[in-house]
């Protein structure tokens, strides 16, 4: 059973206006904004605007149109980030950290979207 959404977590109050972001681009079903902490050159995290804990969370309850507008935003952020090969990049690196083992800090879905150096190990 999936833990309930907490409407207190920090992106939730990003959504709601109520904390300020560096907003890259938005569509109806979700909101690209960068990370504060950057990991590489680029570093953006991509959120749907619905209530939704994990990935699995929004891989099993999202909508459809939520699932095609959260994907379309990721796909514009990379071409936006001019990191993708599509775009003419080096390529990138998307992760989501899902629960305890997977060290998942805020509990409200995110892809982090990472471009500009090479990766190291994914693994750690
Ligand atoms: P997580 O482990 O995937 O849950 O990491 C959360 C990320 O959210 C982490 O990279 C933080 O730097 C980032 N973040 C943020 O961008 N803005 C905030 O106000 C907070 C965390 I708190």
């Amino acid at each position: 059973m999936a833990p309930a959404y907490d409407d207190n977590n920090i992106f939730a109050k990003i959504l709601r206006g109520e904390i300020p972001n560096d907003t890259v681009a938005q569509n109806d079903h979700a909101l690209a904004f960068r990370d504060i902490r950057p990991q590489a050159p680029s570093h953006v995290l991509v959120i749907p605007k619905g209530r939704y804990v994990s990935y699995d969370d929004f891989a099993a309850n999202a909508s459809d149109a939520e699932i095609v507008g959260f994907t379309r935003l990721c796909a514009q952020v990379v071409a936006m980030e001019g990191i993708g090969p599509e775009s003419g990049g080096q390529g990138f690196r998307a992760i989501t950290n899902t629960g305890e083992h997977g060290v998942q800090e805020v509990p409200h879905f995110h892809l982090h979207i990472l471009g500009g150096r090479l990766m190291g190990p994914m693994l750690s």
